[in-house]
């Protein structure tokens, strides 16, 4: 029996809350305001996002499992094995775990902001795949995306599922692309994406009939007092999820439910009702414009794989 390696842990990221309190103060005080989908995942809002994809309403998740169960064999078949698996976003590292059988990666790097809740995954991961190299890195990789040269030990794959790459604008999403082309040189990115699709299925995936993203949606407020010490009620707002059809996206909003003064130390922000904080956009693609997203950004012609509906796709796009 192979005996069981140890995972090794790279911490990068050193939470900045001074920088946290100038970007949410300078996000309150514009007009409209905005706060940053960052601030959702505290240990209660990763809960809610995970009761989310629970929900009936909430398709994305079960749609992509759904691919993969069906298409894996197929994609690490194009994907080839032995190659470094960079898990980003790893959170408890299933999704790849799921994959591990197919693609026979050498090594695997997951990589999340929190390296605290990667402990206990990636001990579980190396428990049950003791010939495996398990690193874990943490790291905020949205905004940058520097891996030392000896963390990838052969060809870089990448993998992005969860439609995350939705809550970037399409030109943050352009920067994210190229900033992975140029690490993944002979390796590439497998990537899940959210498509467009009737409004109507939008909107209930993103105001469940439960109130869950509501829930998940105000706790940001719970998150910002914490952070600046600001005074938000989350009864004084209401959660907004709509559908902009002409921008291919999900907006959510929270919305003032009457007039509400906001105070933190040495400011404040008064809002008048039905005024509303900008908290999250979900950009959905049709298969084109993400395949040429993808060339745009210096990768190989994509493969891509639906469900039945064709709701979800999953892209492989080589870095030749
Ligand atoms: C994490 N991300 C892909 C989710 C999405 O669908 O955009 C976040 C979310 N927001 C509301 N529900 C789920």
């Amino acid at each position: 029996m192979t005996p069981s390696r140890t995972p090794r842990f790279i911490q990068r990221h050193v939470a900045d809350t001074e920088a946290d309190r100038r970007d949410i103060e300078a996000g309150l005080m514009q007009q409209p305001a905005h706060a940053s989908p960052k601030y959702f995942y505290d240990r209660l809002g990763s809960h809610l996002f995970e009761a989310i994809t629970e929900l009936p309403e909430y398709y994305p998740t079960r749609t992509e499992a759904s691919i993969f169960a069906t298409h894996g064999a197929e994609m690490a078949r194009r994907i080839g094995p032995g190659a470094t698996l960079i898990d980003l976003g790893a959170g408890n590292c299933a999704k790849a775990s799921r994959m591990f059988p197919l693609l026979e990666p050498s090594r695997y790097v997951a990589v999340d902001i929190s390296v605290e809740f990667l402990h206990d995954a990636l001990k579980r991961v190396q428990r049950e795949h003791p010939a495996l190299d398990v690193i874990g890195l943490g790291q905020d990789f949205s905004s940058s995306l520097d891996l030392d040269a000896d963390l990838i030990a052969d060809r870089g794959v990448f993998f992005y599922p969860g439609s995350s790459i939705g809550n970037f604008t399409p030109d943050e999403a352009l920067a994210f692309l190229k900033r992975v082309r140029s690490q993944a040189l002979g390796g590439g990115l497998l990537i899940g994406v959210d498509l467009v699709k009737p409004a109507a299925i939008l909107q209930a995936a993103y105001d469940d009939a439960l109130g869950v993203t509501a829930a998940f949606n105000l706790n940001i407020l719970r998150q910002l007092n914490r952070l600046i010490g600001s005074d938000f009620e989350p009864t004084d707002w209401k959660h907004i999820g709509l559908y902009d059809a002409a921008e291919s996206r999900i907006e959510m909003h929270l919305e003032a439910r009457h007039d509400v003064e906001v105070h933190w130390p040495g400011a404040q922000r008064a809002f008048l009702a039905e005024e509303r904080i900008h908290t999250e956009n979900s950009c959905k693609y049709t298969v084109e414009r993400f395949a040429a997203l993808l060339q745009e950004a210096g990768f190989a012609a994509p493969l891509h794989w639906t469900d039945d509906r064709g709701w979800f796709g999953v892209f492989w796009a080589p870095a030749r």
